[in-house]
C-alpha cells in the first residue's frame, strides 16, 4: 500500500518529465517543416521499424504569412489563430498523421507557440494560413479571439516595447521578443484559451509539447497553464499519463534568466550541449574528446532529469537562438556524425535529433543570408512532399539525416543501452575516447589526426559483432567492419583517421 502511494505520488510529481515513450524507445526527431502527411508514412514506413520514439513538429497553428521575405521558415512562428492549418496541412491530416504515428508508438511533440501572436508589424488583412484576419495594429485576433486587452503593452517598461536588455528578466518576460505582440499570460483569459488549444491537441492524441519561447514567459504563468491541462488521449497512452513538457530556454550563463527557474514545469533545453560539444569535435580552444570523461553535470549542465539535448536544432543550424559557429550540422557531415554518435551512446538526457531541409548558405561577414529560407516549396508557396530514393536517402532537398544509416542505426545503439551505465571509459589523454554501456554496447572514437591501434576491455560477451557505422548486420553477415570480443571481454580497434567515419560502435543486438 505504502509502496501503491509512493508510486502514485512520484507518478504525479515526475508525470511532465516523463515522454510518454514507448518502452525501450529513447529517440525523438525533429521533422523541420515536413508535412503531416510525410511525418504519417514516416511513421509507418521507418521511424516506427527503426525504433524511434517520437517526433517534433513544427508549428501546427494558424499563422501570418510573409511574402518579404518570400514564405520564410520563421513565419511559422508568428501566430494568426488556434486554428490547425498551415503550410503543413490542415485539421483532418494533422488527426490522421497523429492516429497512424501513434498506432506504430511513435508518439507527436507538439512545438507550442503561446508566448506571442505574429509582429506588431504584420498589418490587417487575411493574409494568414486559413484565412483568419487579424489587425495588428488594434492587437485583434478575431478567430481566438484575442483583443488589445490581452497585450502586455501596458506592462512592458522598455522604450521601444520590445526586449532591449536581456539582463532585465521583467523586460525579456513582458516585453515584445523581436516585436512578437507578447500575451498577457497572467490572464485567466488567456490561460484558458491557451490550455484549450492545448487539449484539443491531447484529445487528438499528442503526447507532449515543446514550449517556444518559455524564457519570455514567467515560470507561474506557465505552470498555470499545463496544471491546467488534460490527461493524455487513454486510446494510446496509460490512463493517467500527464503531457510531457519542454521549455525551450536559452542559458548558456550571463543573462538574469536561469534555466533553472524552470524546472518545476517540466524538462528544459540544454543549449550549452550541442555549443560545447560542437567546440570538442572541432577540436577549438583546446578541446579533446578525453575530456568528455565527465560529461553532463560535470560540465555544468542542468540535472540529468531535467535535460533535453541536441546537437543542433532549426535555429542554432542557420545562425538564430544563440547559433555559435561551433554548432555542428549537416553541412560538416563527418564531424556531425561523430557528435550524433557520441550524443546517442552517452546516458546524460532527453535526446532529440534533427531532420532538415537543405538551403543555399551564403556567408557575408558571418551571417547567412539565406538563414530565412523556408522549406522546399512550389512556386505557389506549397511544401514540396519528402520524396524516398531507391537508396533510402530522400529526395526535393529533404536531408533526412535521421535515416543516415550511422544515425539511425545510433538510435537503435541507444534503445538497447538503455537503462545501462558508463562503464570502461578509455581514453588517450587527446582525442581518441571509448566507453561501454552495461554490457550492452561498445563505442571508440579516433579524432586524431593519426591511426588508432588498441585493445580495449568492452565489457560484453565474447562474439563477432558487426560495427554499425561502417555498416550494419544483415542476416548472418556484416555489411562493414567486424569486432571480435574475446573470452575476457577485450577487442582490438583498429580505427584510420581517414575513415569515412572514424567511430566504431557495437552492440549486443549486433553481434552474430
Ligand atoms: C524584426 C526586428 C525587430 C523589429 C521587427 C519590426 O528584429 O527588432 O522590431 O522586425 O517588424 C522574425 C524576423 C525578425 C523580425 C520578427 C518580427 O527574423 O527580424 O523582427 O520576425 O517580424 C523565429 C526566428 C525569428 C523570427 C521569429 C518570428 O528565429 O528570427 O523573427 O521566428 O517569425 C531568442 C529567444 C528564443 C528564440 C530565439 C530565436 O529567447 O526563444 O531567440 N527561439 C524560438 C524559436 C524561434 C522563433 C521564436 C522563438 C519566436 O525557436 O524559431 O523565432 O517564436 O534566443
Ligand atoms: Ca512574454
Amino acid at each position: 500500500m505504502k509502496f501503491l502511494l509512493l508510486l502514485l505520488v512520484s507518478g504525479l510529481c515526475y508525470a511532465q518529465y516523463n515522454p510518454n515513450f514507448r518502452s525501450g524507445r529513447t529517440t525523438m526527431v525533429h521533422l523541420f517543416e515536413w508535412r503531416w502527411a510525410d511525418i504519417a508514412a514516416e511513421c509507418e514506413r521507418y521511424l516506427g521499424p527503426n525504433g524511434f520514439a517520437g517526433v517534433q513538429i513544427s508549428p501546427p497553428n494558424e499563422n501570418l504569412i510573409i511574402t518579404s521575405p518570400n514564405r520564410p521558415w520563421w513565419e511559422r512562428y508568428q501566430p494568426i489563430s488556434y486554428k490547425l492549418c498551415t503550410r503543413s496541412g490542415n485539421e483532418q491530416q494533422f488527426r490522421d498523421m497523429v492516429t497512424r504515428c501513434n498506432n506504430q508508438g511513435v508518439y507527436i511533440y507538439v512545438d507550442a507557440i503561446i508566448n506571442h501572436m505574429c509582429g506588431a508589424g504584420g498589418g490587417s488583412g487575411t493574409r494568414s494560413t486559413c484565412g483568419s484576419s487579424y489587425n495588428t495594429g488594434n492587437r485583434d485576433f478575431p478567430a481566438v479571439p484575442y483583443s488589445r486587452l490581452d497585450f502586455n503593452d501596458g506592462k512592458c517598461k522598455s522604450g521601444s516595447g520590445d526586449i532591449e536588455n536581456y539582463n532585465d528578466a521583467y523586460q525579456v518576460r513582458d516585453c515584445r521578443l523581436v516585436s512578437l505582440l507578447d500575451l498577457a499570460l497572467e490572464k485567466d483569459y488567456v490561460r484558458g484559451k491557451i490550455a484549450a488549444y492545448m487539449n484539443n491537441l491531447i484529445s487528438i492524441g499528442v503526447a507532449g509539447f515543446r514550449l517556444d519561447a518559455s524564457k519570455h514567459m514567467w515560470p507561474g504563468d506557465i505552470n498555470a497553464i499545463t496544471s491546467r491541462l488534460n490527461n493524455l488521449n487513454t486510446q494510446w497512452f496509460p490512463s493517467g499519463s500527464r503531457p510531457f513538457i519542454f521549455q525551450e530556454v536559452i542559458d548558456l550563463g550571463g543573462e538574469a534568466i536561469k534555466a533553472s527557474e524552470y524546472y518545476g514545469n517540466g524538462r528544459v533545453t540544454e543549449f550549452k550541449y550541442g555549443a560545447k560539444l560542437g567546440n570538442v569535435i572541432r577540436k577549438w580552444n583546446g578541446e579533446r574528446m578525453s575530456y568528455l570523461r565527465n560529461w553532463g553535470e560535470g560540465w555544468g549542465f542542468m540535472p540529468n532529469d531535467r535535460a533535453l539535448v541536441f546537437v543542433d536544432n532549426h535555429d542554432n543550424q542557420r545562425g538564430h537562438g544563440a547559433g555559435g559557429a561551433s554548432i555542428l550540422t549537416f553541412f560538416d557531415a563527418r564531424l556531425y556524425k561523430m557528435g550524433i554518435g557520441f550524443m546517442l551512446a552517452h546516458p546524460y538526457g532527453f535526446t532529440r535529433v534533427m531532420s532538415s531541409y537543405r538551403w543555399p548558405r551564403y556567408f557575408v561577414n558571418g551571417k547567412d543570408i539565406n538563414d530565412w529560407v523556408g522549406p522546399p516549396s512550389y512556386s505557389d508557396g506549397s511544401t514540396k512532399p519528402v520524396t524516398i530514393n531507391a537508396d533510402s536517402t530522400c529526395g526535393n532537398d529533404w536531408v533526412c539525416e535521421h535515416r543516415w544509416r550511422q544515425i539511425k542505426n545510433m538510435v537503435i545503439f541507444r534503445n538497447v543501452v538503455d537503462g545501462q551505465t558508463l562503464i570502461n571509459w578509455w581514453d588517450n589523454g587527446g582525442n581518441q575516447i571509448a566507453f561501454g554501456r552495461g554490457s550492452k554496447g561498445f563505442i571508440v572514437f579516433n579524432n586524431e589526426d593519426w591511426n588508432m591501434d588498441v585493445n580495449l576491455k568492452t565489457g560484453l560477451p565474447a562474439g563477432t559483432y558487426c560495427d554499425v557505422i561502417s555498416g550494419q548486420k544483415e542476416g548472418t553477415r556484416c555489411t562493414g567492419k567486424q569486432i571480435s570480443v574475446g573470452i575476457d571481454g577485450s577487442a582490438r580497434f583498429q580505427i584510420s583517421n581517414t575513415a569515412e567515419d572514424p567511430f566504431v560502435a557495437i552492440h549486443v543486438n549486433a553481434k552474430l
